[in-house]
């Protein structure tokens, strides 16, 4: 395995920046008037421009000498061919076979999948059919309408970012509730606003093991017996999404009421199989498979088309170019649309549970840093709030915008302010202003040239802040899917450059563990506990503080 800093791609890389230190952005844009248009690549929906990035074509074509130097093609053609090429876990990686249409074999272990897949995806739709039509009957005999999706990480953030993006989808008189955190009061407030009777629960666990979910699962069906529903009702009131039968069976949930998904399917990349049910009773199974095709789309794209097409392996590039040679240790994913507030959050994990990584495949510390923080709002939200350090702080941060020329719901002229918003932030982060410009502002609006000086260095932007900006017609479920795949796909690219696995998890395994251990050394309410004897000396005085206020008499 190559350390990919060493290749001569990467030394010329570090000489392209070095020399484009003094270039403006917009200086690249006079050199050749087609920038805009050479920058810039269209796939499955979705167009990107990439031109205010502070990248020449140089730069560009050296990007595409790193990829060569990785081997991304060979990896790409590992992947989808089913190779176990999560190799701390020994799994293949396989999300695209959840949603290819095709009637393409995926291998595993010497077996096809495919067949598989679609029979899953069978028992779905048939599912969601009749909860669309209100054939699954409560224990009242009221038609079930509202689920509640209890689980955490992947099997959370997907559904409920897709959920909410697909709010005009949803099917009139359905409610979907997601609840993730061990702390009752997201069940409590949740219970509180459904009826048991016409209640679906969908525990959501890939290893049916997780702490959260199961805490929150037995909590949920205490509460469901205790509202007059009895055991014999359970089964048409839970079922399980999992890859675990047997702690499925264990839980009292039969075969009959579970989806199954399967190991090379990793949970931040599950929203695609029986994870992504909850979509489907919300939506309608139409817009969910909708959604699988637009991602099947960008997977044809990503899986074919040249790497200096290629829209997945470009924004790739474009983030190493921005992290590795530009310095930007953030990145901002700030969406022109309410309806993907979730976005953000779910490409957190996406991104920094996969990159997130400080050792070779090969097991030998990076030579380079690897996933950056990524964090965004939608906009124009964040434009009040965090924007002013993107404009003026000493970090630089990678931003991508994204945004929907039709709106889902038109109102006057609150698209039309939306998209100007959008256009008006990136064009500005690159353009910059400076001091001569803004004392020259001052002094036409009326200050003395003393105040003008005085305030013009405050009211300077340094520019060359590199967007990307990410446009589709509208969002849709088809373009929703290009989207989270075109993301997958860049994740995976990133990973494979930095020689890094982007499939296992070993930090989040370690808090699942950890938080074990303390459980029993916390006092239960009113309960005098002995001093922990374990722990640094900071968390055993937490431990003892959190004690005796819980042991302490309420007034
Ligand atoms: C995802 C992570 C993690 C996982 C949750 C829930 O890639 O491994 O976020 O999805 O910890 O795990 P279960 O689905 O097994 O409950």
């Amino acid at each position: 395995m190559i350390d990919i800093t060493k290749s001569a791609a990467w030394a010329r890389l570090e000489t392209l920046q070095a020399g484009l230190r003094k270039t403006r952005t917009i200086d690249l844009f006079n050199a050749g008037p087609e920038r805009a248009a050479a920058f810039s690549v269209e796939a499955a929906g979705l167009f990107l421009d990439y031109s205010k990035n502070r990248l020449s074509a140089d730069a560009r074509a050296a990007l595409l000498d790193l990829a060569g130097a990785a081997g991304l093609e060979s990896a790409i053609r590992a992947m989808v061919s089913g190779e176990k090429i999560n190799t701390t876990e020994d799994r293949a990686v396989l999300h695209v076979a959840l949603r290819d249409f095709s009637g393409r074999a995926y291998q595993v272990d010497g077996a096809d999948v495919a067949p598989r897949i679609a029979a899953e995806r069978v028992r779905m739709a048939a599912f969601a059919r009749k909860f669309e039509t209100g054939a699954l009957k409560g224990f009242s005999g009221a038609p079930l309408d509202t689920i509640v999706n209890i689980g955490i990480g992947g099997s959370d953030l997907g559904p409920l970012m897709a959920v909410e993006a697909l709010r005009p989808y949803w099917l009139k008189g359905k409610r979907a509730f997601f609840v993730s955190n061990v702390d009752g009061q997201h069940l409590a407030d949740t219970l509180e606003a459904v009826d048991p009777a016409t209640t679906l629960f969908i525990v959501a666990s890939k290893t049916f093991t997780t702490q959260e979910t199961m805490t929150n699962a037995q909590s949920a069906r205490a509460w469901f017996l205790k509202q007059g529903g009895a055991e014999k009702d359970v089964a048409s009131h839970f079922i399980a999404l999992s890859t675990n039968e047997k702690a499925v069976t264990a839980f009292g949930i039969a075969p009959e009421n579970m989806f199954q998904f399967w190991d090379w399917v990793g949970g931040r990349y599950s929203m695609w199989s029986a994870i992504g049910l909850s979509i489907a009773l919300q939506c309608g199974w139409d817009a969910f498979e909708a959604m699988l095709k637009g991602a099947h789309r960008m997977d044809e794209h990503f899986r074919s088309a040249p790497l200096a097409r290629n829209m997945p392996a470009l924004l790739a590039l474009i983030g190493i170019w921005n992290r590795n040679f530009e310095g930007a240790a953030a990145h901002a994913v700030l969406p022109y649309d309410q309806h993907l507030h979730r976005l953000p959050a779910y490409l957190q994990q996406l991104d920094m549970e996969s990159n997130g990584k400080s050792v070779t495949k090969a097991g030998a510390s990076v030579a380079c840093a690897t996933g950056p923080v990524l964090f965004g709002e939608p906009g124009t939200n964040g434009q009040h709030a965090f924007y002013q350090l993107i404009h003026q702080g000493t970090d630089v941060i990678a931003c991508d915008f994204l945004a929907a020329a039709k709106s889902a719901s038109p109102l006057g002229d609150h698209h039309e302010k939306l998209l100007a918003n959008f256009l008006a932030q990136t064009e500005a982060l690159m353009l910059g202003k400076s001091e001569a410009e803004a004392r020259a502002e001052l002094s036409a609006s009326g200050l003395s040239a003393a105040a003008a000086n005085a305030l013009a260095p405050h009211k300077v932007f340094p520019g060359d802040r590199p967007t990307n900006s990410i446009l589709m017609e509208r969002l849709t479920p088809e373009t929703l899917g290009a989207l989270v795949a075109l993301y997958e796909h860049k994740v995976f690219c990133q990973g494979v450059i930095w020689g890094i696995n982007s499939f296992d998890q070993w930090g989040v395994e370690l808090g699942k563990a950890l938080a074990k251990d303390i459980l029993p050394e916390i006092a239960r309410l009113g309960e005098k506990k002995s001093p922990p004897t374990a722990h640094d000396g900071s968390t055993r005085r937490l431990i003892e503080r959190i004690n005796a206020l819980r042991a302490a008499k309420e007034e």
